[in-house]
């Protein structure tokens, strides 16, 4: 099958080509933009392997050129980090809304199969206490900027599959972790700092709740739902991993030897949602989708491995990203 990867030079994005092209997939194209989440060092293992294209979701033309060379398109491309949506809002309408209109319209136009990747985000929040979790069901109610952005992109998904016929799915799914992922997010964030002398920033009071998922959980998931996924279906992904960040926070302390007081409260997020939670059963139950990493101290234990290996990827990111942090008081 030849696949065009939208976005496969950023975090989930990289480890999904790592993972076909490690089960054999030998016609693989990536169109990234390369902007600040994206790196070419992370196709570095499969450089040889695939194709990647330096370019805009939002170039119409070159969209419909390299579409038009594909049997399938997974669309990662997007901007994802909720603090830079609060700080500067437009670039989420541009790549986001524009970019996924885009991508509609070429697949549209050549009849190829697209999967759209989402975030549980579009749902809102739950409260913090009780055992409510999102399904395909719950209504889309965004709190902030960038997730409001990728509803309005899954609503295009939606109503070009209804109106147009495109053969499209689509998936939301939770927090996910790994190798790969930049410094500026939650977890590689703090265990970056403490690589680097630096006390870890918790927002509030760290009581807001996340579903955890492995990125090799989360890019296995979308391989079932593009192999075997019904058509104008959306899929819920996620392995159950709820946790505080006061808690994830804290086992990192511990699992890199620190105090577990090492850290400071920093401002809160504008808006921040209070709790995720997925129920992923029509995954399980009709595709017989199942996460492989279900220990999260494990998984968080080989994180920290790999930021520790990987520094010449990180590094040069890091100063500025605090930078950024520290002018927003965070
Ligand atoms: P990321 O920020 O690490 O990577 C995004 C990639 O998209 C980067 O390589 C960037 O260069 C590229 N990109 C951005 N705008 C582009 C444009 N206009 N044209 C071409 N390329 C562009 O993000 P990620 O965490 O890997 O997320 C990938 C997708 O998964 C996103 O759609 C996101 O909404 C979704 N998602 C992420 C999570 C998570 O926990 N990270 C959870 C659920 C869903
Ligand atoms: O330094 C920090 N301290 C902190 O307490 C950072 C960066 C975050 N936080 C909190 C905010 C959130 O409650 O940790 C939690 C996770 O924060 P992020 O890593 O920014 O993730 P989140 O906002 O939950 O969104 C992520 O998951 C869903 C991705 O960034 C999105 O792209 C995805 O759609």
């Amino acid at each position: 099958m030849r696949l065009l990867v939208t976005g496969g030079a950023g975090f989930i994005g990289a480890n999904f080509v790592h993972a076909v092209v490690r089960d054999g997939a030998d016609d693989v194209t990536v169109l990234d933009a390369l902007t600040y989440a994206g790196s070419r060092e992370s196709l570095a293992p499969v450089r040889d392997r695939i194709r990647l294209v330096g370019g805009d979701i939002t170039d119409a033309a070159l969209v419909d050129r390299l579409v038009a060379e594909s049997d399938a398109v997974v669309h990662f491309a997007a901007e994802t980090h909720v603090d830079n949506a609060l700080a500067d809002p437009e670039p989420f309408l541009r790549s986001n809304v524009i970019g996924t209109f885009t991508i509609l319209e070429a697949v549209r136009r050549h009849g190829v199969r697209l999967h759209h990747v989402s975030t549980d985000e579009v749902y809102g929040d739950l409260p913090l206490d009780g055992a409510q979790r999102f399904t395909e069901s719950t209504p889309y109610n965004p709190s902030s900027p960038y997730s409001s952005t990728k509803a309005a992109a899954d609503m295009l998904v939606r109503a070009w599959v209804r109106s147009y016929g495109v053969r499209a799915t689509i998936s939301n799914c939770s927090n996910n972790y790994g190798p790969y992922q930049h410094v500026e997010k939650f977890i590689p964030r703090q265990i970056t700092n403490v690589l680097t002398g630096r006390r870890p920033k918790l927002y509030g009071s760290g009581a807001n709740v996340r579903d955890w998922i492995h990125v090799d959980d989360h890019n296995s998931a979308v391989r079932r739902i593009l192999a075997d996924g019904q058509l104008g279906r959306t899929y819920l992904i996620g392995a159950g991993g709820e946790r505080d960040n006061l808690s994830v926070l804290r086992t990192i302390l511990r699992l890199m030897d620190r105090d577990p007081d090492d850290f400071d409260h920093v401002t809160d997020r504008a808006g921040h949602d209070l709790r995720y939670a997925i129920d992923a059963s029509a995954l399980t139950d009709e595709l017989g989708w199942r996460p492989e990493h279900t220990d999260f101290e494990e998984g968080l234990r080989a994180t920290i491995d790999w930021y520790r290996a990987n520094e010449s990827w990180w590094a040069p990111l890091k100063d500025t990203v605090e930078a950024t942090y520290q002018e927003r008081g965070q």
